[in-house]
This record gives structure tokens, C-alpha cells and sequence, in this order.
């Protein structure tokens, strides 16, 4: 089974959108709410080298990015095998 860790935060539809996907796809994710402990936000800041918009996806350790590059994963086929 994969390793996935999604930063979200509240109140963010592109989390929500992301989290749905991966809802549907059945898998199960560690979520960071980056609201609820600062020391989250900068962990994802180090983590994605500067990057600063939620959510914040990583598969297996690895970037994947935010909402957008995750649906497009999807839509090219090489979001399953990464699952
Ligand atoms: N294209 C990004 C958009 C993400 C986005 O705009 N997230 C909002 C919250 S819903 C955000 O973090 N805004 C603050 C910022 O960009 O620093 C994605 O698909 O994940």
C-alpha cells in the first residue's frame, strides 16, 4: 500500500476536491491540517521547497503537488500505478 500525506487546510476547495479523488480511488491518506499547527505549514513549505498553497501531495515521499497536478495524474493513467 502507498504512502500518501496530503497538507490540507480548512476551508479549501482544492482540498476537498483533492481528498474526494482519493476517496473514490479507495486508498487511504495521512492529512496534515496546516490550520491547526503552524509547525505543519513550514514542514510543507521545507518539503515542497517553498511552496505555500494547499493541499500539498505526496506519494511514497514524493511531490506529487497540489489538486490540479493530481487530477492530471489521473487523467494521464500514472496515478493508479503510483497507488
Ligand atoms: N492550483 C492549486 C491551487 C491551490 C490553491 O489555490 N489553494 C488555496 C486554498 S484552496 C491556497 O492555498 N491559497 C493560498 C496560497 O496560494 O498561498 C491546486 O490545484 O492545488
Amino acid at each position: 500500500m502507498s504512502d500518501i500525506e496530503i497538507y490540507s487546510s480548512d476551508f479549501c476547495p482544492f482540498c476537498a476536491r483533492a481528498k474526494s479523488l482519493l476517496k473514490k480511488k479507495c486508498v487511504t491518506y495521512t492529512e496534515y491540517n496546516v490550520d491547526t499547527d503552524p509547525s505543519l505549514r513550514l514542514e510543507m513549505i521545507e518539503r515542497t521547497k517553498g511552496r505555500t498553497s494547499v493541499p500539498q501531495i505526496f506519494i511514497n515521499k514524493k511531490l506529487i503537488g497540489g489538486s490540479d497536478e493530481l487530477f492530471a495524474l489521473d487523467v494521464s493513467g500514472k496515478l493508479e500505478p503510483l497507488l
